[in-house]
């Protein structure tokens, strides 16, 4: 009796475990009707609240375009602030179902951490910025002066390797707060600030020209949305979102246009607004996945323009996050 009871309860317990490993991300974001997206605490043209508390920003798109997807609407996104050290405990823990945190894609973070990074939504690499009355033209010049910087970063350890590499002088300020690291470096306790190149335009935007950034970028950044692993449609889903963003400006769609397009003869354009099915029910969503991506937020270039492009205050140019026609590397699979 004992023995079959213990039985009993064993398959119980199985069967309820296969159920929660099942029921993946998307079930799980369908049935709690939104996305809990972990972003930054504030970094302005990524992730940052306005005073009302509305976020704006390129990763913010990311996930209203994710939303976009599954829900035919860009709203149903919850967004949870979360600095470089909280990021990766929130993503495993389940507190949110995507990170999409200008984080940057390497090999640890994706075996040893246990995540899946999607494509590039940001190629980056890191840089440095001083006040404009620096005696400093180079990071080589940086020897021995005091560097800020934050905890739980690439940044943070790009930083020792490449003054270790050059036989400079090490001395470095970290902080576990964005707010507090830059707030020490504008006030002149530190002589340098590093950090990836994007998040160093809003210097001079907000203290009027008053820094300078040094010419070399000391590493690769390539900035992409992270999921857990093992659960493929979710990977899928995230993964085919970047591309969607992408492909709509290589087949020239934009959210002004894109209803034009409905009745398209090219059947790339078809496969993409739905209008010749497939896409749409292959990833478990509706065929008007990625025309409403489109529609309700943009294309790639439309909201890196808006974001951190030109119509941006931060005014940064496409470079490497041209599409792969102008220059770039941003490229999309077929999407058919
Ligand atoms: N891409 C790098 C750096 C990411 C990072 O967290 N950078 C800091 C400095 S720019 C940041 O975004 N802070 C904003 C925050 O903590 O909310 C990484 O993945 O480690």
């Amino acid at each position: 009796m004992k023995f079959l009871s213990i039985v009993f309860i064993s398959l119980f317990l199985i069967m309820q475990i296969s159920q929660t490993v099942k029921a993946g991300t998307l079930a799980n974001v369908k049935k709690n009707k939104l996305i809990k997206c972990g972003v930054s605490t504030g970094l302005v043209g990524f992730s940052a609240p306005n005073s009302k508390g509305k976020w704006s920003g390129l990763d913010v798109d990311f996930c209203k375009a994710l939303s976009s997807a599954i829900f035919g609407s860009p709203n149903k996104v919850k967004f949870i602030p979360l600095s470089a050290q909280q990021r990766f405990t929130a993503l495993q823990s389940g507190e949110v179902d995507i990170l999409s945190r200008n984080t940057t894609r390497n090999l640890s973070r994706e075996t040893n951490l246990g995540f899946n990074f999607a494509p590039v939504m940001y190629y980056d690499g890191q840089a440095f910025i001083v006040k404009k009355k620096s005696k400093a033209k180079s990071v080589k010049d940086l020897s021995g002066a005091t560097i800020c910087t934050q905890q739980g970063t690439s940044t943070e350890q790009n930083l020792a390797a490449y003054f270790r590499k050059h036989k400079l002088k090490l001395k470095v300020k970290v902080f576990e707060s964005f707010e507090e690291s830059t707030k020490t470096f504008v006030q002149g306790a530190c002589d340098a600030y590093t950090s990836d190149k994007s998040s160093l335009a809003i210097f001079n935007v907000k203290f009027k020209s008053g820094f300078k950034i040094l010419p070399e970028i000391i590493s690769k950044e390539p900035l992409a949305p992270a999921v857990r692993h093992g659960d493929d449609q979710w990977l899928d889903i995230v993964s085919w979102t970047v591309y969607a963003l992408v492909a709509a400006e290589e087949l020239g769609l934009n959210s002004k246009n894109i209803h034009k397009h409905l009745k398209s003869r090219d059947l790339n354009i078809r496969k993409f607004v739905g209008a010749t099915k497939g896409n749409g029910k292959a990833l478990g969503l509706s065929k008007r996945w990625s025309y409403n991506i489109v529609k309700q937020v943009g294309n790639y270039g439309e909201i890196f323009s808006k974001n951190v492009g030109k119509k941006s205050i931060l005014k940064i140019k496409r470079g490497l996050n041209n599409l792969w026609t102008k220059s770039g590397l941003m490229y999309s699979p077929p999407m058919k």
